[in-house]
């Protein structure tokens, strides 16, 4: 699944199976740098964000990819650390699909 950091994150809810690996792609024309870190925020206050994963300020130019493999099922928030609350998103992860 790859997803593109702008001044917001699209697609912004993204549906994965477990094991699986999501990309962010830096996109945003405006040169700004974000952040893809783990965690919610309550209004603009996302302390303690960054336990499961964290990019840091690696987004912010052309080209510039963080990548996080979700090893477990969950629902996992994240954040732009810099955007705060204008820039979230949710990674769903279902358990891995198995053959019968
Ligand atoms: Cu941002």
């Amino acid at each position: 699944m790859i997803l593109r950091a702008t001044s917001y994150f699209s697609p912004n809810v993204v549906t994965i199976h477990a094991g699986e690996r999501v990309v962010w792609i830096y996109g945003d024309g405006a040169k700004e740098p974000h952040t893809a870190t783990s965690g919610a925020c309550r209004g603009t206050d996302c302390t303690g964000g960054g336990k499961k994963f964290d990019s840091g300020k690696t987004l912010n130019k052309a080209g510039h990819r963080f990548e996080h493999v979700f090893k477990h099922p969950g629902t996992f928030p994240y954040h732009c650390d810099l955007h705060t609350a204008s820039m979230v998103g949710t990674i769903i992860v279902k358990p891995k699909m198995t053959i019968n």
